[in-house]
């Protein structure tokens, strides 16, 4: 029997176990022992990783659709030739950026790495990511307040703090090994605190519970401040020493009175206090958020308010402390860095002229061929293939038929393209209904690449199973389809996901997130390594959990954070009359992960799921409208659609919320085309809705 160290990929843990393998078989999954991020433990989709049968068909071969509307199964090479001629062929007649990516936090390193030469540099085309959706507005707000996308933390922090705030964030489900390290923390009297308009499984789970009113969180945040600041529990040495802006942001706040706060929060005065109170009384305070926050119309400002709680009282930098933005996929940390879509690989502007020639240099190409901007954002994307000036699409690892907010609209988009490649490691997605071309790929098991977690860990992917006839990696998908463009010199020293790794690891080279020092080999059977660990400091940074700004200095060019904020915003989609109750949406259970495709293979999730969309509905509201658990309603929302759920009777939703899992394509119908200003990331949790029995 074979034992493999590999990571698990579904969430941004990053988990690492141990696979047992026989006859090309997975005998057992052990979650990896002495590993820092999960030592010993994992949740259900990790332990069910090998479950994924129905991906591992013999001779999966791409299809092409025909003029009928069948699929022709053709060889690679005739895929890859048709996909490059189509592309050339769209940009000649329609222009550059006729054609276009949607790629996604889940694949490798490298594999975001090679779609991002292929697509952005060789082609000069928009490749946005699902990441957009999830971890745009943390990346925003870091990269203005702190000067550098790089979360600080280290998972450790959970166990060192005594005052655990969660801020729309539900790790009891959806980062269950977090959670876990939650449960470890050994500091007398420490606290859970989670703010959250739903009594989340973490709330019930916490010793404070503030349930909010929906999209009321930078208001709180705003008062808490401001009285933090009348109290005067302000760490003075620090503010003065390392931030900016702070007299500016003292001056604004002092508009956000606790009377302000209790009328639009719904929490009592008492209540924004006693907070008040445990953040003053904390000695390790630390903050984390998650989609709560980050998917609104706000939101980068809501995240923000956090770093600036964390700034003003001296939480940051040390162990247990903390502003901490909690990741969602596997490799989203991984997509942020060298996707080369927002940024260039390694960080810095796509306009800065030293990193192009940098970038050129390792890369062996001329400046010229690099990216010039940073792409169009997703919604504009999905807007311009509606408006017909995008013809071509090209999705890898990600399922925005059913994600995608207000996701009729990628439906309209999806049947308007002339190139619309699928490449997934299931062809029965919702995606894939209208595509053209549909590329089977392996799944984790059978590839190898590299992972960065939400601390900033790199673990190794390596091949678990061997692979059949015919079976490619999303990795060689994109490199035939680079070779049939033409790319020639340009894909020299890109051969393999190792040597992409070694051209990352340079591009890295003097960056905030330099890897220069991690080899291929060292991440093997390893028990990963944080980044920043740049060649020539190794032993300095031999430890297993490292926090960034221990110093106190930032990546602004000053090295000091910046207090930013703005006045809270009027909702651009409120409730009214017509549209009285509102959609608040999320994970579901820990067994399911996202679209479905992948946990609705796992036989015992499966067995548990409800097969139909639901929501959550407050007791009092299903009795006032004589409605019975898993009774049917019909739900219209303020975007013009409407959609049929049964109904689970909760008093864990305030009477005006309805809370629907997003496992079920029936939620993004309803969401709205709503997007924070700067991240651009979609107001998927706070839409107003109305609803009919039967
Ligand atoms: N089992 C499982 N785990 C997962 C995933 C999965 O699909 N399944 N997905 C992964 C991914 S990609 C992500 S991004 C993470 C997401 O992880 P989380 O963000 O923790 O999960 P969500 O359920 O989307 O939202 C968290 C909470 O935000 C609350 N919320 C809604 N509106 C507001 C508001 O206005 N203010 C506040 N304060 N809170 C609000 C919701 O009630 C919900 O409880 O989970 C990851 N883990
Ligand atoms: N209403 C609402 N909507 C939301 C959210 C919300 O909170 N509320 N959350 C948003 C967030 S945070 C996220 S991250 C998105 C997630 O949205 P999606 O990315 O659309 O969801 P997934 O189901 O994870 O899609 C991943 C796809 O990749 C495929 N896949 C798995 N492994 C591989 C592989 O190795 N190669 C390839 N090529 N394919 C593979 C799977 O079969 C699946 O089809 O949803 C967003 N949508
Ligand atoms: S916690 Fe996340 S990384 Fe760990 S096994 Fe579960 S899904 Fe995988
Ligand atoms: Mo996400």
């Amino acid at each position: 029997m074979k034992k493999i160290q590999s990571t698990c990929n579904y969430c941004a843990i990053d988990c690492n176990l141990d696979f047992y393998v026989e006859d090309n078989r997975v005998v057992k999954a052990v979650p990896t022992k002495g590993y820092p991020v999960n030592d010993g433990f994992c949740c259900i989709k990790g332990l069910s990783l090998d479950k994924q049968q129905k991906t591992v068909k013999p001779n999966s071969l791409p299809k092409i659709r025909q003029e009928d509307g069948s699929f022709r199964t053709v060889s690679w090479e005739e895929g890859f030739k048709h996909v490059a001629d189509k592309l050339k062929e769209l940009q000649e007649k329609y222009g550059q950026e006729s054609v276009a990516g949607i790629s996604t936090g889940q694949l490798t390193l490298e594999e975001f790495a090679i779609f991002g030469h292929v697509m952005r540099n060789f082609l000069q085309a928009n490749v946005d990511g699902n990441t957009r959706l999830c971890m745009a507005t943390a990346v925003v707000a870091h990269k203005q307040s702190y000067g550098f996308d790089a979360p600080g933390y280290t998972l450790q922090d959970l166990e060192l703090s005594d005052t655990i705030i969660f801020i729309g964030s539900n790790p009891v489900v959806a980062h269950p090994i977090l959670w876990g390290r939650v449960r470890q923390n050994q500091v007398p009297g420490h606290k859970v605190i989670v703010i959250d308009p739903r009594k989340s499984e973490t709330a019930m789970n916490a010793d404070y519970w503030y349930g909010l009113k929906w999209r009321s969180d930078l208001l709180l945040l705003y008062a808490v401040a401001n009285q933090l600041i009348e109290k005067d529990y302000l760490d003075h040495e620090f503010i003065q020493e390392h931030t900016e802006k702070f007299q500016e942001f003292r001056d604004f706040v002092k508009d956000y009175t606790l009377e302000r706060a209790t009328e639009g929060t719904g929490l009592s005065r008492e209540q924004i206090l006693e907070l008040v109170e445990l953040i003053h009384q904390g000695k390790r305070v630390s903050f984390w958020w998650t989609m709560g926050v980050n998917q609104g119309y706000e939101a980068v400002r809501t995240a923000q308010a956090i770093i600036n709680l964390a700034l003003m009282t001296g939480n940051i930098g040390k162990p247990g402390t903390g502003a901490n933005s909690i990741t969602g996929q596997c490799n989203a940390m991984g997509s942020r860095a060298y996707s080369n879509t927002a940024v260039f690989y390694g960080g810095g502007d796509f306009a800065n002229p030293a990193r192009r020639e940098r970038i050129a240099q390792v890369l062996g190409v001329d400046e010229e061929m690099l990216a010039k901007k940073p792409t169009k954002t997703y919604n504009q994307i999905i807007e311009g293939i509606n408006a017909g000036e995008i013809k071509g699409l090209w999705i890898l690892c990600t399922n925005p038929r059913h994600s995608w907010v207000n996701n009729e609209t990628f439906a309209s988009a999806a049947k308007k393209l002339e190139l619309f490649v699928v490449q997934d490691i299931y062809d029965s997605i919702e995606s894939a209904e209208d595509c053209t071309v549909f590329f089977p790929v392996v799944p984790g098991l059978k590839k190898e690449g590299t992972y960065i977690n939400l601390e900033r860990r790199l673990s190794a992917m390596r091949p678990v199973l061997a692979r059949g006839e015919n079976e490619i990696s999303d990795y060689e998908a994109v490199l035939g389809v680079g070779k049939a463009l033409g790319m020639g010199d340009a894909l020299k020293g890109w051969e393999t996901p190792r040597d992409c790794f070694n051209l990352m690891r340079e591009c890295s080279r003097n960056m905030p997130c330099d890897i220069t020092g991690i080899t291929w080999e060292a991440l093997e059977n390893s028990h990963g390594i944080q980044w920043p660990y740049p060649e020539g400091r190794e032993e300095e940074l031999s430890g297993d959990q490292r926090r960034l700004y221990e110093d106190g200095n930032f990546f602004t060019p000053s090295k000091k954070a910046q207090f930013l904020f703005e006045e809270v915003r009027e909702n651009p989609l409120p409730r009214t009359e017509e549209f009285p109750y509102v959609l608040n949406t999320g994970r579901g259970s820990v067994g399911q992960w996202h679209t479905q495709s992948r946990t609705r293979e796992v036989k015992f999730v499966e067995d548990v799921s409800v097969k139909k969309a639901y929501l959550y509905m407050n007791t009092d509201l299903a009795r006032e409208n004589q409605i019975q658990e898993m009774d049917e309603i019909k739900v219209f929302s303020a975007n013009g659609q409407s959609a049929v759920f049964a109904v689970k009777v909760t008093d864990h939703v305030q009477y005006e919320e309805l809370y629907a899992p997003i496992h079920y394509i029936e939620c993004n119908k309803l969401t709205p085309s709503i997007y924070d200003p700067y991240s651009k990331e979609p107001s998927y949790k706070a839409t107003p809705v109305r609803f009919s029995k039967g």
